[in-house]
């Protein structure tokens, strides 16, 4: 017998990704729900070679489901994942609503996957920001062979992680740049056609933005609160893939030579580092695909003990969809949630 999985925020960007995922990787479903606002009701998504009706999200009845994917935004989260996890059903919160929450497990399984096991006290487990997803991936393996001191980050951050109406405005703003029309400003602050913006998510006190805090306390919950991280964040005109200029400082040396051997042979990676032109991974190969992508491996000497990356990823895939449904494997793989229908 198969689980019961609802996917919530199924007619979104994340949502049809983690129903591609879902279908991909043959996770061992029974049943898959796709659920939406009502605004989506009756609207069909794929589902493999199937295709599924959407439900509206407030008219379902969670008691015998089992595993939820949720990607429907904060406030959404906020109001439903507490109400969902109450009934039985093990929440996998994509939004930034749980992930500070100490009876919350923040998780990308390839760092922490032990950790899952603190899902019981909500029945939530969140999934991190996907500029942390990725950076994760790369910096735990250089961690526990180096001990990192400090992070300085640069990100390069696709339209997509804005959702599915910022796509829409790059895409409608570059046609009218082209076509001479109108060029609206909608979900960004300022045009991203043939643009880049230096702001992702609310404005601090401090004069960082909330995705550059993301990325701080974020790494520390999953990785080391010990290690220090400075980002600054940066939406580009990219569709899919986000990418990250990185600079580590490491308690002990570590040349590039060997981090590029235990990056080599670290999951969830491949290094693609060819040192001449057209020899890194852009955010265009890296769309549709789920390794974290690491190029540009160098020794940096202005520091001690300094080493700079570049870092692609699928913000979509790995920082999203796919470290959700690697969390559901961990979960099923560890036997540490059973279906609750049971055979007849
Ligand atoms: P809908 O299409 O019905 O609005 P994206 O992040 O790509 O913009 O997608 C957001 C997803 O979250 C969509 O599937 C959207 O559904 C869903 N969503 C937004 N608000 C709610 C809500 N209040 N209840 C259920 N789903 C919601
Ligand atoms: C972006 N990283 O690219 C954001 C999207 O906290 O889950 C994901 C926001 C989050 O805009």
């Amino acid at each position: 017998m198969g689980y019961k999985v609802a996917v919530v925020g199924a007619t979104g960007n994340v949502g049809r990704e983690m129903l591609d995922i879902l279908a991909e990787r043959a996770f061992p479903a029974d049943t898959v729900v796709a659920l939406a606002s009502r605004r989506s009701l009756g609207q069909e998504v794929s589902f493999g070679d199937k295709t599924l009706k959407v439900q509206a999200l407030d008219q379902y009845d969670f008691s015998d489901t089992d595993i939820c994917l949720m990607s429907a935004g904060g406030e959404t989260s906020k109001e439903w994942s507490p109400r969902i996890g109450q009934q039985g059903c093990v929440v996998i919160d994509n939004s930034s609503a749980f992930r500070y929450d100490s009876d919350v497990p923040l998780i990308v399984p390839e760092v922490n996957a032990d950790a899952v096991v603190g899902f019981t006290k909500k029945n939530i487990i969140a999934n991190p920001n996907c500029s942390t997803a990725q950076l994760v991936v790369a910096l735990k393996p250089l961690h526990e062979a180096a001990t990192i001191k400090r992070v300085v980050v640069a990100t390069y951050q696709s339209v997509s992680g804005a959702g599915k109406d910022a796509m829409d405005e790059l895409f409608n703003q570059t046609r009218a740049v082209f076509t001479a029309g109108e060029v609206k400003v909608q979900k960004f602050t300022k045009r991203i056609a043939f643009n880049v913006i230096p702001h992702i998510d609310v404005f601090m006190e401090d004069g960082s933005t909330k995705e550059e805090w993301k990325m701080v306390a974020e790494t520390k919950k999953m990785l080391d609160p010990k290690i220090k991280l400075t980002a600054t964040c940066v939406r580009v005109p990219v569709f899919i893939g986000h990418s990250e200029a990185v600079n580590v400082e490491f308690e002990r040396p570590l040349s590039a030579e060997e981090a590029t051997q235990i990056l080599r042979s670290a999951p969830g990676i491949l290094v693609d580092d060819k040192r001449e032109p057209g020899g890194y991974i852009t955010p265009h190969e890296a769309a549709g695909e789920d390794a974290t992508y690491v190029s540009r491996i160098r020794e940096d000497i202005t520091v001690e003990n300094g080493l700079s990356f570049w870092c692609v990823s699928d913000n979509l895939r790995k920082g999203a969809a796919l470290n959700t449904v690697q969390i559901a494997e961990v979960l099923v793989n560890r036997k540490l949630i059973q279906p609750k229908q049971k055979a007849a």
